[in-house]
């Protein structure tokens, strides 16, 4: 493997499930693949999870890190090409990103939906140029239409904590104040396509997402119907995505904040949610304390699932 931008990349999934539970039982068996291999880590964005667990899983390789949040400390970069650069944007992306690629031997890259332009987030503007000018593999630590990190944890964690063999997985929009991305949503309903689960995804109408990514899910309204039975909740909110709505927050509706009433509907479901999450918005505390919840450790296999990618991106090296 190249570059790693979408989940669909990593082949058949239950190979690539196979590995990371092996990469998983024994973490610093490849620990002289990474020798010498230097990873550079490019957030536009915030990160608590993304940043530490990709570090330990390049440091369980062997491989050295470095680290830069473009936004603190480097020079404000230019995306646009053509622009007269006059104003308080110092450097362009174009020399900035092959600059980059003389450091390191991969780079993995976060940068968010802008919510400027949904063609220009659709179209990774930004993860694109990377992958073009950068001379190295590129993997996305969450871009603007896909988070394909986290959708493999996540799918390693289902694989971990199903008990049948095609499970009822619900994935519920949630309320959210700010604006957030389809990145998850889009990431973990193309993930789900790759497996034979049943797949059922909930919404307020007006949260409609690219059925390119949604797939075979069924697309149910009723939120308490969505969740009759289901063997894991996956809340998660997005702005937004159809038409001039793009990247807009079109309610705060509480009544669909995942509460003890809600997982009583289900089949005594495990609950999932990539984290940061907003209490008592998303989930309630007492579903996220809850022993079926699992966000703990989903966000612990963001490290296998950064491993067993970076591994596959050394071996693509050699
Ligand atoms: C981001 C999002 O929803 O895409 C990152 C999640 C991993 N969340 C926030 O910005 C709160
Ligand atoms: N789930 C996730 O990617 O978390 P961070 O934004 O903290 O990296």
């Amino acid at each position: 493997m190249r570059h790693f931008t979408s989940i669909t990349q990593l082949g058949d999934l239950n190979e690539a499930l196979a590995k990371a539970l092996a990469v998983k039982a024994n973490p610093f068996a490849d620990q002289a693949l990474g020798k010498n291999k230097t990873l550079l880590m490019i957030f536009f964005n915030n990160s608590l999870r993304t940043r530490l667990s990709t570090q330990k899983a390049a440091m369980n390789l062997g491989m050295n890190v470095i680290v830069l949040d473009v936004n603190q400390g480097a020079w404000k970069l230019e995306t646009e090409r053509g622009v007269i650069m006059d104003g308080d944007k110092s450097e362009h992306l174009l020399e900035a990103i092959p600059v980059m690629g003389s450091y390191c031997d991969i780079i993995g890259v976060r940068s968010f939906a802008r919510f400027e332009s949904k063609k220009a987030d659709y179209e990774e503007e930004i993860l694109s140029q990377f992958i073009k000018y950068s001379g190295r593999p590129v993997f996305s630590m969450e871009a603007a239409t896909r988070h394909p990190l986290q959708t493999f944890a996540d799918l390693i964690t289902i694989e971990e904590h199903k008990t049948k063999a095609r499970p009822k997985v619900v994935m519920t929009w949630a309320p959210h104040p700010k604006a957030l991305p389809q990145a998850v949503p889009n990431s973990f309903a193309e993930g789900l396509n790759m497996t034979d689960y049943d797949f059922v995804i909930t919404h307020p109408h007006g949260y409609e997402l690219d059925p390119a990514f949604t797939g075979r899910a069924v697309i149910e309204y009723d939120q308490d119907k969505a969740l009759e039975g289901a063997d894991f909740v996956y809340a998660k909110n997005w702005a937004a995505y159809e038409g001039d709505n793009y990247g807009k927050v079109l309610n705060m509706d509480r009544s669909w904040t995942v509460t003890t009433e809600k997982m009583a509907l289900t089949n005594n479901a495990f609950f999932m949610h990539c984290l940061p999450v907003r209490r008592n918005m998303i989930v309630s505390d007492d579903v996220i304390e809850s022993p079926r919840s699992l966000v703990i450790p989903e966000a612990a296999n963001r490290v296998v699932s950064a491993q067993t990618v970076l591994k596959e991106i050394l071996l693509g090296l050699e």
